[in-house]
């Protein structure tokens, strides 16, 4: 059997994060761990591109954009909806987590939902930065995390044809071992339908 994950490593991928300025106080704080994350993962600075949008309702189409204009590697999309101060915080948080999701999937560019909905500022602030971490960073890892997978499905990797070559060396992450709890977690385009024997 073999078992492909991701790895969690962002060197030389180049991410672009698209953070809402609506409910700054809680962006700017998962904007700072996913950056941070980032960078400890081995991103470079210059290969990190922030997008500013006035709020999670925006979030979609500029990730598209990103998406469509090539070379980005992964989009990490970050805000936060909370339903006290918001009448329409269904629409926002259903048309946030829809539009991201299909950017993904029609721009085949790994998309992390980073976007907090939550009933409270407290509880956003919780899960950014506070006793329940910062959805920020895990959005940054995951984002990270997917794109690897698809460069290793895609045949893109740059690790791959050494890997190839001396199967033994590390760098190599098509692995025979026991599964990984973290595969099911991976945002990918939808699976291609196998063609028969005839067929190919
Ligand atoms: N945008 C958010 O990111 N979070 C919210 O909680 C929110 N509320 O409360 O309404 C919000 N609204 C703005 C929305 O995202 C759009 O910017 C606006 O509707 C203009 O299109």
């Amino acid at each position: 059997m073999r078992v492909r994950t991701g790895r969690v490593d962002a060197a030389g991928m180049r991410i672009a994060i698209v953070v809402a300025r609506f409910n700054k106080l809680v962006s700017e704080r998962l904007l700072h761990g996913a950056v941070d994350a980032l960078l400890r993962h081995g991103a470079a600075e210059a290969d990190l591109t922030v997008h500013w949008v006035p709020g999670s309702f925006e979030i979609p189409f500029v990730a598209q954009e990103v998406a469509a204009a090539g070379g980005t590697d992964a989009i990490v999309c970050l805000g936060a909806v909370i339903r006290g101060e918001t009448g329409h915080y269904d629409l926002v948080a259903g048309e946030a987590g829809r539009g991201v999701a299909r950017v993904a999937l029609e721009q085949r560019v790994p998309c992390a939902f980073g976007i907090l909905t939550t009933d409270t500022l407290e509880q956003a602030l919780d899960r950014a930065g506070g006793k329940h971490g910062n959805r920020g960073a895990d959005a940054a890892l995951t984002a990270v995390e997917v794109a690897s997978l698809a460069r290793t499905i895609r045949g893109t990797d740059p690790g791959q044809s050494r890997a190839r070559a001396a199967p033994a060396t590390a760098g190599s992450h098509t692995v025979k071992v026991e599964p990984s709890p973290s595969v099911e977690v991976a945002v990918t385009s939808p699976p291609r339908r196998r063609t028969s024997s005839r067929q190919r």
